[in-house]
């Protein structure tokens, strides 16, 4: 895992976007997605958590997510609360992958399709704490795992 720290010094007064996101596909552009958000609040620092996941055919037919960091299967994630966390996923089999973490709420964040050969890098802000379930669109079986959202 790679952190980055870096401030950023913006002073909203109005609005903070504290369920968003963001994400890259391919060499297509940036996309954002609001799916919440909360007044009053100002952000001063911005922590970016990195994490990299990739899809994996790991037998015939079965994929897996994979911790591109150390390999491991269907990996708990760990992200922080009002913090932009960054989940970079590689899709280097032949079908069409999404990831979707399963908060609960009406708009679930979502990477979209990862398609074959694609990247994607989704952008989670989560505005509380807890342990969610994160899966595939497509593979919801043997493609899903925990994801910690710690303060
Ligand atoms: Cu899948």
């Amino acid at each position: 895992m790679i952190r980055v720290t870096y401030v950023i010094s913006m002073s909203v007064a109005t609005a903070v976007l504290v369920f968003s996101l963001l994400y890259s596909v391919g060499q297509n552009g940036y996309y954002l997605h609001q799916v919440s958000a909360a007044k009053g609040q100002d952000v001063i620092s911005t922590t970016n958590r990195i994490q990299l996941l990739s899809a994996k055919e790991v037998k015939d037919g079965v994929y897996n997510w994979i911790n591109g960091s150390n390999g491991a299967s269907n990996p708990t994630l760990d992200v922080l609360v009002n913090t932009k966390n960054i989940i970079k996923i590689q899709n280097p089999t032949d079908t069409k992958h999404e990831l979707i973490i399963d908060t609960g709420a009406d708009t679930l964040p979502s990477s979209d399709d990862i398609v074959p050969n694609g990247s994607v890098q989704l952008v989670f802000s989560p505005n509380m704490t807890g342990t969610f379930t994160y899966h595939c669109a497509y593979h919801p079986f043997t493609m899903k795992g925990i994801i910690h959202v710690a303060g």
